[in-house]
């Protein structure tokens, strides 16, 4: 008898291996083997074994198991990505990332142009930069959810209102942060989720590890990127960042941060990552928001302090709305 509960379990930690890799056979297409502890899953697949597509599809699971699934993910790239060609260096000096690892990325498009990144933080409500809600009307905007790349995939999704935040400075950047309302509720997968957003007033230590992603420019003045690209930078003390070659003046500390780093090459945002998620520790810390050109070293990514009070009070009186 435990034999045989023994290789149900086998054969179920197998083929929920494959059902992965299959779901995600859009971005990566192959299938080496990647030691993890599923057995949380497997042995809850085991009791729906006559319908586990039907089991993995629920958003419940989906849910329950998304950490395990983004890790795994994470895992399959880090091997294709390090494999044959070496590491492909993206963002500026990111990796392609699956979508399923950043699944609140937002695609804005202006007119089927994509103009700018952004972050799903209700069913209903999308936060991006303020400076990219500026000229378009919300009639002429749209967004991509759902797909690892920019031109295809996923689903679309008309805009029904965008808001700037009121205390916005077009010439100084303060409070760069904006909200887009959809006419209707995302429907949530695997490569469309929420992202938590940081607490009111929290204290953003320096040096902490930060995910930021988009497919902005590779290259300051070069092609932007097709396929999604991430990469881990971390927070840079204020002190530093004014000190830094992007001088004291322009830097608020109240609603900026800055991430990066001062050696070059180093990862960073660039055009057309602006208004795009910064998470840290499951969290989403800031907004891609400007910088003097990319990756060049003495210039670190400047973000908008989500934890600011300004910000976070204006964005959670307007999210609590309706979700
Ligand atoms: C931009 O123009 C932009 N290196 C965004 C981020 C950075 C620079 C420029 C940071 O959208």
């Amino acid at each position: 008898m435990y034999c045989i509960i023994k290789m149900w379990i086998t054969i179920y930690y197998e083929l929920i291996f494959i059902i992965f890799v299959i779901c995600d056979n859009e971005d990566i297409k192959t299938s080496r083997t990647v030691v993890l502890d599923y057995s949380d899953l497997a042995q809850e697949a085991e009791s729906n074994k006559h319908n586990i597509l039907k089991f993995l599809n629920q958003t419940r699971v989906q849910l329950k198991y998304k950490t395990q699934f983004n890790r795994l993910l994470h895992k399959l790239q880090a091997t294709s990505n390090t494999s044959r060609r070496g590491p492909t260096r993206r963002i500026v000096a990111g990796v392609n990332t699956s979508i399923a690892a950043v699944p609140w990325q937002v695609s804005l498009r202006e007119k089927t142009y994509p103009i700018c990144g952004g972050s799903v933080v209700t069913s209903l409500w999308l936060l991006t930069a303020a400076h990219c809600l500026l000229r378009p009307r919300a009639s002429e905007l749209s967004v991509r959810l759902g797909s690892s790349w920019k031109t295809h995939g996923g689903e679309m999704y008309d805009v029904k209102q965008s808001y700037v935040h009121p205390q916005y400075a077009r010439n100084t950047k303060v409070n760069d942060v904006g909200l887009i309302k959809l006419y209707s509720p995302l429907r949530f997968s695997s490569r469309v989720l929420p992202i938590k957003m940081v607490g009111k007033g929290n204290r953003l230590p320096a040096d902490q590890a930060a995910v930021v992603s988009g497919w902005g420019k590779l290259k300051e003045g070069g092609p932007s990127a097709t396929f999604l690209q991430s990469s881990t930078i971390k927070t840079i003390a204020m002190k530093l960042c004014r000190n830094s070659g992007l001088d004291r003046n322009p830097i608020d500390p109240g609603s900026m941060f800055c991430a990066g780093a001062f050696s070059q090459p180093s990862p960073d945002a660039c055009q057309g990552d602006s208004g795009g998620p910064i998470v840290s520790e499951g969290m989403l810390i800031g907004v891609v928001s400007w910088g003097l050109g990319c990756a060049r070293g003495n210039f670190p990514g400047v973000y908008t302090r989500l934890s600011a009070p300004v910000i976070w009070d204006w964005v959670h009186e307007h999210i609590s709305q309706d979700s």
